[in-house]
């Protein structure tokens, strides 16, 4: 085709982007067309230049991963997903926003039409993406190039850089030197308030530079310059790449061009049409002519060739080398493993984090595919893989990330590997600073990513630290979370199995709950069937139910005995994880809970969750205030959480009953 020729067609191509986009946010009546347009340019030259993708199997292991941290721009990946023959039909853009279709206000995480992660919260794909590069890195190194040597592409706007998740993740980039990281910045100067004058006046690149990025400024409508930028970031082997995109938002509408209002409300009819004939765009809405649909199909071949090109590779080194690849291949299947309790002496004391140090080391013997991490709390935490070294610029096989200080950006990037496939990734820090992952630990609930986060320190009882670093309401705020399980194991067995259920997972995060202190080694270990329902009778008791989590199962047996002496027969229920019980037979549950006895609960945290557990006259023992800075044993005094408190309450309660 002539130049020119292909340079319209070209056009034509970007236009159809411009013009879905518009017109599905009109029907929907809401929406953001103004991102879509103004990164038409952008996504067309990484979709028809250089990403590898292929609509005929989307989730092939070596794709390039293309993420949309400015989520709300969603019709610029719907467009280019439908355009390129993934599974978005015409239909889907028709329904955008609307119940059943696969086109929701967000992009979700579907990654067998092509939508790698969720967007919606800003800062967060940006973050995740890095976790995405991790992973690449981890396994080419890990298993060869041969298998694994793709790029992850990111476009992320104002909102996104403005978010402190992305300045988090962005300095791990740059310290870890993820190279193979392109983030294209949408660069418009616009937010919903107006102009980025009012809240955003840092010199972008130079932060980027200061994090020991490459970066780049382009006008991101010039395609040329945008393609030529892109090569310049492919080719750099040592940095993460930042190209700074200037562009005008709601690009090609007459009059909102530039304007707030082009970022998230439909355009209106009329600006619509006057756009379109300026376009020379004379079709009706959701038309899209055949030259643009073979513009994409055209796009697609090179990822088409390079799926192809990759498959051989893999037969090749298949029969050349069966040994890797069959090592490789692991590590992208599902685990299935069964953990043993670690060794403890019974009647000694240890920590649940000691125990859960030990169960690391056996999982991470079993399974090749774990990368663990901590932000800076390795000592405590006792998270490390002993017989691996440290992820680092130098050391990609290294299996222990050290995230520093930053643990929202841990938090995302533990998502980004463990989507990325091939890796299944833990990230650990206390508890109290789950507060600081939070948006992390929602999206990996919200995605069904089988995330692992651990979180020790777990209570009050870590003591001399005090109230800011005591949780009190973490474990029922965390507990809230649809579709995250949360195990607070109590002794080895415990331990072991609340690492077998979370690596085992395959549909959604879980959570690791240690403590700091101490806990009796008992005589007799629980059987590990009864603790993969997710709780379970301890000791078994006629009058009243004691149900307790970690530390607080001690106690409650403790209690058990004191009350036995006073007549009172105390059954003891642990409750390891209360989302897996939660989905036993109701039989199961009212076996082990009863119907009609008096049911306490006991854990050291807040309430919230429990006093609709606590029953016939029992009550929930917590702890509804603040914890103070003194020794653990001081503090059990003060809380009410000794074997004679206890059965204070208890029998103050059961004589009333
Ligand atoms: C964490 C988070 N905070 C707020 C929002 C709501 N929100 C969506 S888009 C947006 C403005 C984003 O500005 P920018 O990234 O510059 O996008 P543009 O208007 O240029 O498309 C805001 C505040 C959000 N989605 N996520
Ligand atoms: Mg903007």
């Amino acid at each position: 085709m002539a130049q020119e020729a292909l340079m319209n067609e070209e056009q034509r191509a970007v236009d159809a982007i411009r013009v879905l986009s518009m017109d599905a946010v009109q029907k929907a009546n809401s929406g953001h067309p103004g991102m879509p347009m103004g990164m038409a340019d952008i996504a067309f030259v990484i979709w028809s230049k250089f990403l590898n993708v292929d609509p005929s199997d989307p989730t092939w292991r070596d794709r390039d991963r293309f993420v949309v941290s400015n989520g709300h721009g969603s019709m610029l990946l719907y467009s280019l997903l439908h355009l390129s023959g993934f599974a978005i039909s015409m239909d889907d853009l028709e329904h955008f926003r609307q119940w059943g279709y696969e086109t929701p206000g967000h992009p979700e995480r579907s990654p067998q039409i092509g939508i790698e992660m969720t967007t919606g919260p800003l800062g967060q794909g940006f973050a995740t993406a890095v976790g995405m590069a991790m992973a690449e890195e981890h396994l080419r190194a890990d298993h060869g190039a041969d298998l694994t040597d793709h790029r992850t592409f990111v476009l992320c706007g104002d909102g996104d850089l403005m978010e402190g998740v992305s300045s988090e993740a962005a300095s791990l980039a740059g310290h870890l030197g993820l190279s193979r990281m392109i983030v294209f910045y949408d660069d418009n100067s616009i937010t919903i308030d107006g102009s980025t004058d009012l809240a955003f006046t840092e010199d972008v690149p130079a932060r980027f530079a200061s994090y020991g990025w490459q970066t780049l400024t382009v006008d991101g409508h010039d395609r040329a310059e945008i393609e030529k930028a892109t090569t310049i970031a492919l080719a750099d082997t040592e940095r993460p790449t930042l190209i700074s995109c200037k562009t005008h938002i709601g690009f090609g509408a007459p009059t909102k061009v530039d304007t707030s209002s082009a970022h998230g409300s439909p355009l209106g009819p009329d600006e619509i049409a006057d756009a379109k004939a300026a376009m020379g765009w004379d079709l009706d809405p959701f038309m899209i002519p055949d030259s643009v649909y073979e513009t994409f199909l055209e796009a697609m071949s090179r990822g088409r060739a390079a799926h192809t090109g990759w498959t051989a590779r893999v037969e090749e080194a298949r029969s050349t080398d069966l040994d890797r690849v069959s090592s490789w291949e692991t590590v992208w299947e599902p685990s299935d493993v069964r953990l043993d309790p670690p060794p403890a002496e019974p009647g000694s004391k240890v920590a649940t984090r000691k125990l859960s140090e030990a169960v690391i080391q056996q999982v991470a013997a079993l399974r090749p595919d774990i990368v663990g991490g901590s932000a800076d709390l390795v000592p405590s935490n006792n998270t490390y893989i002993t017989g691996s070294g440290d992820f680092s610029r130098t050391d990609r096989v290294g299996r222990n990330v050290r995230y520093g200080i930053r643990e929202h950006a841990m938090g995302a990037a533990v998502n980004g590997l463990t989507l990325h496939g091939g890796v299944r990734a833990f990230g650990a820090t206390f508890l109290t600073f789950a507060d600081y992952m939070r948006p992390a630990v929602r999206i990996a609930a919200l995605m069904g990513t089988p995330s692992i986060f651990v979180w020790t320190h777990d209570s009050v009882f870590l003591g001399e630290d005090g109230p800011t670093h005591q949780p009190i309401e973490q474990l029922a705020s965390l507990r809230i979370i649809p579709g995250l399980h949360v195990h607070r194991p109590a002794d080895p067995t415990e331990t072991a199995v609340a690492w077998q259920q979370s690596i085992n997972r395959t549909d959604g995060p879980s959570a690791i709950i240690l403590t700091r202190q101490g806990l009796p080694v008992p005589a007799n270990e629980p059987a590990t069937s009864d603790i993969e329902r997710g709780g379970y009778v301890r000791v078994d008791g006629t009058d009243i139910v004691l149900v307790a989590t970690g530390s607080e199962v001690h106690l409650a047996s403790d209690a058990a005995i004191l009350l036995a002496e006073q007549g009172i027969s105390a059954r003891v229920v642990s409750v390891p994880c209360v989302e897996v019980f939660n989905n036993q037979p109701d039989v199961y549950l009212s076996s082990v809970l009863g119907t009609d006895l008096p049911v306490f609960t006991l854990e050291a945290g807040s309430t919230a969750m429990w006093s609709a557990v606590a029953r016939n006259g029992g009550v929930a023992i917590g702890i509804d205030h603040f914890g103070a800075s003194a020794p653990a044993d001081v503090l059990a005094e003060h809380y009410g959480f000794t074997p004679e408190a206890v059965v204070a309450t208890v029998t103050e309660a059961f004589s009333q009953s």
